[in-house]
C-alpha cells in the first residue's frame, strides 16, 4: 500500500477482542468481525486503514517485512521471534498471562532441576525455554510442539512443559502444576521500523491514542 495507507496485523481471539477498545480510542472501527467473516483482509471506517488477520505467532513476521505497518503481539511471541526490524514502543497491558514451567502433580521437580541435571522440556517456545534453563545451569532436551503442550508430561513425552498460564484451569484439568515462573506476559504494539519514519504522521496519533487508552484504563 501507499504511504497514505496503513495495514495493521492482528490475530483473532483474545488479542483481537482486547484490541477493539484501543482501536476505538484511535477512531478506528473494523467493518466486520474476523470471528464471523472468513476474510483475512478486513476494512475499517477509514478507507486508508485495513486489518490483516494472521496467526498470533506470525504478527512479528508480517510487521518485520513491512507487509503490515504495525501490529499487536504477545511478549511470548516477540521474545521468541527476536524483534528484528521492529519497534516495540508500548506495552498495551492486554492478554496478560505468565510463562511458567509445569509438571505432573507430585513430580519431584526440585530434585531433578538442579545445576548439572538434564530435563526433557516440551514447548512452543524453544528459545525462551533454552534461555531459562541455561541460566539455571540445567541441561535440557527441548521438544518443539505447536499446541496442547499440557499433554506431553501426561504421556511421557517430556518431564516438564514451558507454557502460558492464565487462570490455571488448563493445568488443573490435566493434573499438572506450575513449579516455576519465567516471565510475565502481556501484548505490545510492534511497529515496522521503516514505516515509523515514512508514515510517521499517520502512525503518531494512533500510538498516542493507544497510549492514552492504556494509561486511562489503569
Ligand atoms: O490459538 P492459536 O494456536 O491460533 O494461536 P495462539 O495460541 O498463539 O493464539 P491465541 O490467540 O490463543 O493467543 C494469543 C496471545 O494471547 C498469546 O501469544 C499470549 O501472549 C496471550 N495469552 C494470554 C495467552 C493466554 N493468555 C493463554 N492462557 N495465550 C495462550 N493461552 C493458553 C495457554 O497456552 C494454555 O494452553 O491458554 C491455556 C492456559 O489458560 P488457563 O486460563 O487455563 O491457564
Ligand atoms: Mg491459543
Amino acid at each position: 500500500m501507499t504511504d497514505n495507507a496503513l495495514t495493521i496485523a492482528l490475530s483473532k481471539g483474545r488479542i483481537f477482542e482486547e484490541t477493539l477498545p484501543l482501536l476505538a480510542a484511535a477512531g478506528i472501527v473494523p467493518t466486520e468481525s474476523p470471528e464471523e467473516s472468513r476474510k483475512l483482509i478486513i476494512g475499517t471506517n477509514h478507507d486508508n486503514i485495513r486489518l490483516v488477520i494472521v496467526r498470533a505467532s506470525d504478527v512479528p513476521t508480517y510487521v518485520q517485512y513491512g507487509a503490515a505497518d504495525f501490529g499487536i503481539g504477545g511478549k511470548d511471541v516477540l521474545i521468541e521471534h527476536g524483534g528484528d526490524g521492529l519497534y516495540q514502543p508500548l506495552d498495551l497491558q492486554i492478554a496478560k498471562c505468565r510463562m511458567m514451567v509445569a509438571v505432573r502433580k507430585g513430580f519431584d521437580y526440585k530434585s531433578v532441576s538442579h545445576p548439572g541435571s538434564r530435563l526433557r522440556i516440551a514447548t512452543k517456545y524453544p528459545n525462551i525455554a533454552a534461555e531459562h534453563f541455561s541460566a539455571k545451569g540445567v541441561h535440557v532436551d527441548i521438544i518443539k510442539l505447536y499446541g496442547s503442550m499440557e499433554l506431553a508430561p501426561l504421556v511421557g513425552l517430556s518431564d516438564a512443559i514451558v507454557d502460558l498460564v492464565s487462570t490455571g484451569g488448563t493445568l488443573r484439568a490435566n493434573n499438572l502444576e506450575a513449579v516455576e515462573h519465567i516471565v510475565d506476559i502481556s501484548s505490545r504494539l510492534v511497529v515496522n521500523k521503516a514505516a515509523l519514519k515514512t508514515k510517521h504522521t499517520l502512525l503518531e496519533p494512533i500510538i498516542q491514542a493507544f497510549s492514552g487508552a492504556v494509561n486511562g484504563g489503569k
